[in-house]
């Protein structure tokens, strides 16, 4: 792993974020693809040798993972730990309860006492929700050679949720944006405190939708106008560090990063190259920004041809994750039913993943989620979901987005789990409707 020398006099961070950690695709568990990519990460890390280190969001896919996921967690920031400092900020998908619990388990004692202008010395610390500079929101990290970092954090703050800690901000009736503004300048106020621009860089972290980023898959439920923020009121910082969006880009205005993923999350983000940042500060400038690229793991593609044409490109496929659609092949016999169907497209492609075979040999014939549970694993009420729409309940799927009604399945149990109230967008935008009504 070849990184840049980092040039003389500049504080380094490193950036990755939505690892998203047990999620599955159609069932296929994404465990051994997520130990390729962080030990990618990790890698990195050695030969970038970092001040600071960033995870802006979305560990984990959902609010209970499961174990081996928390422990991939666990030993992941551990194993960062001894690089750098690092700092993980609680995505839309993260639940407050577990990173607490992480907290204690990869954190130092003395998490419950703050005091924001003092150099920090833990070497991990998770923020499971937005709070305020005195209880962990800002830090200060010294910097050997090269400039102090003032670090400000703010993890997803849900729309509809109460913030206690900012109730002093008299935000309770203010649109998302003007909530975000709010705090963002409270904090902000708080990392710039005594701040001397010539010797220090400030860095930004949050799991925000920002105006104007090109989005991919991130369901859309988190990411719709209404959620979307204006970072131009974010000045004076070195380096603006965001999650939430996977597409991997630079913000406008080229003053940070979307991280992006660290693998494809779902068929949405086929093909979209995936990357950690190493972002180089000086004072009073422009971050220089290098991406990484994290090729280890599956990647998801959705091949579609004859099974000549299929057969031809499994090298290239290789060991992806794949939705299969069979074209009709006029040269071969359509007879075939579809269980030998999916027995023709495994022998076409014997080294991929197949987790789904769509006949287009015959309109409107769908086989979804083949791949059965593991047998030793316990089936999720997710899972179970897709199952049922996929074999009896077909029929209730009729013309809607399949993908669709499972994600706000999701959503709405995860919002149940943690006694949430469940974030909607429709909700979000009758809600602005109303407002505006007389
Ligand atoms: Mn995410």
């Amino acid at each position: 792993m070849k990184v840049r020398e980092r040039p003389t006099g500049a504080a380094r961070v490193l950036h990755t974020s939505d690892w998203h950690l047990g999620v599955t695709c159609r069932g296929e568990s994404r465990g051994r693809d997520h130990d390729a990519a962080i030990a990618q990460v990790v890698a990195v890390a050695d030969a970038a040798r970092p001040d600071l280190i960033l995870h802006t969001g979305d560990l984990f896919d959902g609010v209970r993972p499961g174990y081996d996921d928390m422990l991939r967690a666990l030993l992941a920031l551990r194993r960062l730990g001894e690089v750098a400092p690092v700092v993980v900020i609680a995505g839309n998908h993260d639940s407050e309860g577990l990173f607490r619990v992480l907290a204690e388990a990869v954190g130092e004692p003395g998490a419950g006492r703050w005091d924001h202008r003092a150099h920090c010395t833990q070497r991990v610390r998770l923020l499971g929700k937005p709070c305020l500079p005195d209880t962990g929101a800002v830090a200060r990290y010294r910097v050997a050679d090269g400039p102090d970092i003032r670090l400000g954090c703010l993890p997803f703050v849900h729309s509809n949720r109460l913030i206690k800690e900012f109730d002093e901000l008299a935000i309770a009736n203010a649109t998302y944006a003007e909530k975000i503004r709010t705090i963002a300048e409270e904090i902000t106020a708080a990392v710039r405190e005594g701040m001397d621009p010539a010797s220090e860089v400030a860095v930004w972290a949050s799991h925000l939708h920002v105006e104007g980023a090109r989005l991919s898959s991130e369901r859309q439920i988190h990411v719709s106008a209404d959620y979307a923020a204006d970072p131009t009121h974010l000045t004076g910082y070195g380096y603006l560090a965001f999650g939430h969006i996977h597409r991997p880009q630079d913000l406008p205005g080229g003053r940070g990063r979307y991280a992006g993923s660290l693998l494809e999350v779902d068929f949405g983000e086929e093909a979209e190259d995936k990357v950690v940042v190493v972002a180089d500060l000086e004072p009073a400038t422009y971050p220089s920004m290098t991406t990484l690229p994290i090729t280890a793991g599956r990647r998801l593609r959705r091949p579609r041809g004859t099974l000549t044409e299929l057969a031809a490109c499994a090298d290239e496929l290789g060991d992806a994750i794949c939705e299969v659609t069979v074209e009709p092949d006029l040269a071969a016999d359509p007879g075939e039913d579809v269980a030998s169907l999916s027995a023709a497209v495994r022998a076409a492609l014997p080294t991929a993943t197949i987790v789904g075979v769509i006949d287009a040999r015959r309109p409107a014939e769908l086989t979804l989620d083949e791949s059965a549970p593991a047998a030793d694993a316990e089936e999720t009420v997710g899972q179970a979901l897709r199952r049922y729409l996929a074999t009896d309940g077909a029929a209730l799927v009729g013309r809607a987005d399949p993908d669709r009604m499972t994600g706000l399945f999701d959503e709405l149990l995860a919002a149940v789990e943690i006694g949430d109230h469940p974030v909607i967008s429709e909700d979000v935008h009758l809600d602005a409707l109303s407002r505006q009504a007389p």
